[in-house]
């Protein structure tokens, strides 16, 4: 038969219909093969994820510690900063974010045990939504200043928290300029504080005092049992929090102003961090306190049990903190 050149074509074409077949099969098997089965990787976002199925799937937001990262990355989360603060697509938002704070009763907020953690959780998750609809790769990073207690105000290092480049926060405000920041991205002639709250420049008046909260005191803190939850929470709350708002001085001290200084998220975040080490304890670490307690985080419409659980946050947030 095959000796029918007619015959001949007809079977050529054939095989080349099945080999294209074949071929585009194996071409949908890759694409939806994208990540190798119970490998953890990054989505285009640069969350971490599961591979289940071919699929990304339970993927976290990773905050990282911010004089650790690579300065590229540390550059891309101030000019998202930047931008949220000073682009008018979402100057509203951002205004929107720092009022929330300066219109929620400081008592309230900072004084009692009672939504301070929670309240803060919901905060910085909603300041990083924002962010990353900036920047879907950019997360919220924590300022370890445990590891630095007795020397915080230290920028002699250009990796230094404190840098005047554009990858650091800048450094003390000048006595003699209103203890305006006069270096680094946020400096008097660079941004301005929001008007709702006052406006004018970033204020910082360091005082150069040690923070009892050093790595020796942290892991203490942090090994206390969970029927002690109070006295856990008064130590990061009262100590950890307040001494490091207080001794940056200017902005960071009052709260009617503090959400405007860009230090503050970087220091919520590692109070955050703190809180879910402890939690990382065991369910009932988890859960202290908060589940028994019926206070809504004004003025959202949450209650404060629903912030306990960083795997699975409201909006199916996930965080995670890189050590
Ligand atoms: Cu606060």
């Amino acid at each position: 038969m095959l000796r029918n050149p007619k015959w001949c074509i007809v079977f050529l074409l054939l095989s080349w219909n099945i080999e294209a077949g074949r071929r585009q099969k194996q071409e949908r098997e890759v694409s939806l093969k994208n990540c190798e089965e119970g490998s953890h990787e990054l989505n285009e976002c640069e969350e971490r994820c599961e591979c289940r199925d071919g699929q990304l799937t339970n993927c976290f937001r990773v905050r990282k510690e911010f004089t650790n990262i690579e300065i590229n990355q540390r550059r891309r989360y101030i000019n998202a900063y930047k931008t949220a603060s000073m682009n008018p697509a979402f100057k509203k938002e951002y205004e929107r974010l720092v009022t929330l704070h300066t219109n929620t009763p400081n008592d309230l907020l900072h004084n009692t045990p009672r939504i301070f953690f929670p309240w803060h959780r919901w905060f910085l998750v909603e300041f990083e939504n924002l962010l990353r609809r900036i920047d879907c790769r950019v997360t919220l990073p924590y300022w370890d200043w445990s590891r630095v207690a007795h020397h915080w105000w230290n920028a002699s290092d250009s990796k230094s928290f404190w840098s005047s480049g554009d990858h650091g926060l800048g450094g003390n405000g000048n006595t003699s300029n209103d203890d305006c920041v006069e270096d680094g991205p946020f400096s008097t002639e660079k941004w301005r504080l929001v008007k709702q709250t006052g406006g004018g420049c970033l204020r910082r008046e360091f005082s150069f005092d040690r923070l009892d909260g050093d790595t020796k005191h942290l892991k203490r803190t942090l090994a206390l049992p969970v029927d002690r939850f109070l006295e856990f929470e008064g130590i990061v709350r009262d100590i950890y929090h307040a001494q490091l708002h207080d001794w940056i001085g200017g902005t960071m001290f009052d709260p009617m102003t503090s959400s405007n200084a860009p230090e503050m998220v970087f220091h919520h975040a590692f109070l955050d961090k703190i809180w879910l080490q402890w939690q990382n304890g065991g369910e009932d670490y988890k859960n202290a306190y908060f589940l028994t307690t019926h206070d809504k985080l004004l003025p959202s419409k949450y209650y404060s049990w629903e912030w306990l659980d960083s795997n699975n946050l409201p909006g199916q947030v996930k965080v995670i903190y890189e050590d």
